[in-house]
């Protein structure tokens, strides 16, 4: 494949991606939308010193993999600096490992100086978000995305590059196109990276995907580092997971296609999404609704069969406005401050949510069962 550069006025026309089927005409308009959008991100990356790329909090693999791009794509196209900066933890065993495995460096915001950067990125979410902490009276230069916009943006001044596509499954599956139209080699590190980004975002191209994550993880595939990636999709386990997951078969309950679980107390919010996205498989689940307590923090997960109505929707319909939530396609998350952490706070919201719940699934007079029930 003959890459095409960014300073090439025609290149957009002979862009090729390896290994798919796809027709002329797709491969045209995706070419001018990537070669276009590649462009105007060097533009804004240009004549800037030192670049920080920050995401959501909690990062998630398609954040931190499209950030380990953006760092990579910056380096080889203009030699900059790139720190990655980390707000709330990685979580999950299989996020520790990515990073771990693949000796990616999350500075936490908090021991940073933001006078030391001239650029700032926002990649895998959005100013304005509930579970996007920003610096501030910092305006993002860069902001790169595939969610739905805030309902009330910040009035904070336009980043000069923006690419915001919410029909695109991965934002990591962005940041890669950008290099390929760009002719950066990818290297197996990042290419993994992006790979396990668009992987995860996408349940492996099962759902939320397009066509450019489809060119994407067919390029990526090649130059991936296999060994690593099994140790992150495979990571081993802590024991409070296991025990996590027997009071959540202890605590679930069936209301013909929809699973709620509240875990009560948990280590960690990893757990509940965890249990969420297991309980999706059991038979005829359409939705499931996940919740645990960190400290006085109720963290809610919202897992939906892809055809079902968008997850967005739904927890929205679930937290309203007791409190913050994210989130499309098949997946949302969100959280609700409690005043503090006793049983009969927990059990009031856990009646709430299940009411709400409930009347919005319109599944009010819906017999409940649980697992093994005869
Ligand atoms: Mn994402």
């Amino acid at each position: 494949m003959s890459a095409p550069t960014w300073t090439s006025s025609d290149s957009r026309f002979d862009v090729s991606y390896e290994g798919v089927g796809c027709g002329r005409l797709d491969k045209l308009m995706d070419a001018h939308a990537v070669a276009a959008q590649a462009t105007s991100l060097l533009r804004a990356l240009e004549g800037k010193r030192r670049l920080l790329v920050l995401t959501h909090t909690n990062p998630d693999p398609d954040s931190i993999g499209s950030a380990l791009g953006l760092r990579h794509l910056a380096r080889e196209k203009l030699g900059m600096e790139t720190d990655l900066a980390l707000t709330g933890r990685i979580m999950r065993a299989e996020n520790k490992a990515m990073v771990s495995e693949l000796g990616i460096e999350m500075i936490p915001i908090t021991e940073l100086n933001l006078d030391d950067y001239d650029c700032l990125a926002l990649v895998d979410t959005q100013p304005g978000f509930g579970h996007t902490d920003l610096p501030e009276g910092r305006a993002m230069d860069i902001v790169i995305d595939h969610h739905v916009p805030p309902e009330t943006p910040l009035g904070l001044p336009s980043p000069s590059f923006s690419d915001i596509r919410t029909d695109i499954g991965a934002t990591s599956s962005m940041v890669a196109s950008y290099m390929m139209e760009l002719g950066i080699e990818i290297p197996a590190d990042v290419g993994t990276a992006l790979l396990y980004g668009v992987k995860t975002d996408t349940a492996d191209l099962s759902r939320n995907v397009s066509d450019l994550d489809e060119k994407v993880y067919y390029h990526l595939i090649g130059r991936v580092d296999r060994r690593k990636l099994h140790a992150i999709t495979q990571p081993d386990l802590p024991l409070e997971y296991f025990q996590a997951l027997r009071d959540a078969l202890n605590n679930i309950r069936v209301f013909g296609p929809v699973v709620l679980c509240s875990l009560g107390k948990v280590m960690n919010a990893e757990i509940v999404a965890e249990v969420a996205d297991l309980f999706l498989r059991l038979d005829s689940t359409r939705t499931v609704y996940c919740g645990g307590l960190v400290g006085n923090t109720y963290h809610i997960s919202v897992r939906t069969e892809p055809s079902g109505r968008d997850a967005y929707y739904l927890i929205r319909a679930a937290v309203g406005d007791e409190g913050s939530f994210g989130g499309h396609g098949s997946i949302a998350g969100g959280s609700i401050q409690l005043p503090d952490d006793g049983q009969r706070t927990l059990k009031r919201l856990e009646r709430r949510l299940e009411r709400n719940i409930l009347q919005s699934q319109g599944l009010e007079d819906m017999p409940l069962s649980g697992l093994g029930d005869t």
